[in-house]
């Protein structure tokens, strides 16, 4: 009983130290908790993914879930997630598209194959220490690309928490997918484009990487090069 107690102790204050991404941000306006954003597996606990070859690496989607809905947004606009209860870990930021295929929705489609491409990425100012612009934020978001061309997509966003990041399996993977309608898009030729599990190893200098010491002089941020539209 002690020993569960402890443990129960432990759990609660890992917990508060996680995070998850609940909300969609349509031009900064919550469209509401789990509605367009695909319930994620740690939505109760917030813990991270840790491997970077499992399923749970693509949109982290508990099994069992209540099927989200798509959100209608425009070409150009703003995307983003809420960060619950903050980004109260060091690393990089980035959001990831895929083109739900033909035939196909957003609602129902796993994300499955070489499909994603990289919409923005965040990496750390460099000085006397490593400082990370996602820290303590509450709220992510991005613009989407001009000639992003119409149809449904996931979005995912993904920050990598970096503090145990020196051994291998120690950096932490906070991920959730929405489910988005692009309207108004143009003619653009999303690329390069990878799948999840498969863009990241474990051994990539951007996720096995001691941030504090020796201090690093720069970062790479993991997986393909951002696709600018
Ligand atoms: C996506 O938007 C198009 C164009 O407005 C519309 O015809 C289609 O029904 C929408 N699909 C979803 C799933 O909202
Ligand atoms: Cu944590």
């Amino acid at each position: 009983m002690k020993f569960s107690l402890a443990l129960a102790a432990l759990a609660g204050a890992v917990a508060n130290a996680h995070y998850v991404f609940p909300d969609l941000l349509v031009n900064g306006q919550s469209t509401g908790e789990w509605k367009n954003v695909r319930q994620t597996e740690n939505y109760q606990n917030n813990g991270p993914v840790t491997d970077v070859n499992s399923q749970a690496i693509r949109c982290y989607e508990r099994a069992g879930r209540a099927q989200a809905e798509t959100a209608t947004v425009a070409a150009g606009s703003s995307v983003g997630f809420t960060a619950r209860s903050a980004i109260s870990h060091p690393g990089p930021l980035q959001f990831y598209m895929a083109k739900v295929p033909a035939g196909q929705s957003a609602a129902t489609w796993d994300g499955s194959g070489q499909v994603w491409f990289k919409i923005f990425e965040e990496g750390p100012n460099i000085g006397s220490s490593l400082t990370w612009p996602s820290d303590g934020k509450t709220a992510v978001s991005v613009q989407l690309p001009r000639s992003l061309p119409s149809g449904e997509y996931l979005i995912r966003v993904e920050h990598i928490a970096l503090h145990s990041a020196g051994s291998s399996g120690g950096a932490q993977f906070y991920i959730s997918c929405g489910q988005i309608n692009v309207t108004g898009g143009g003619s653009g030729n999303p690329s390069p484009l990878v799948s999840f599990p498969g863009a990241y190893r474990a051994t990539d200098p951007g996720i096995l990487i001691n941030i504090y010491w020796p201090i690093p002089t720069s970062y790479t941020l993991p997986g393909p090069p951002v696709w600018r539209g």
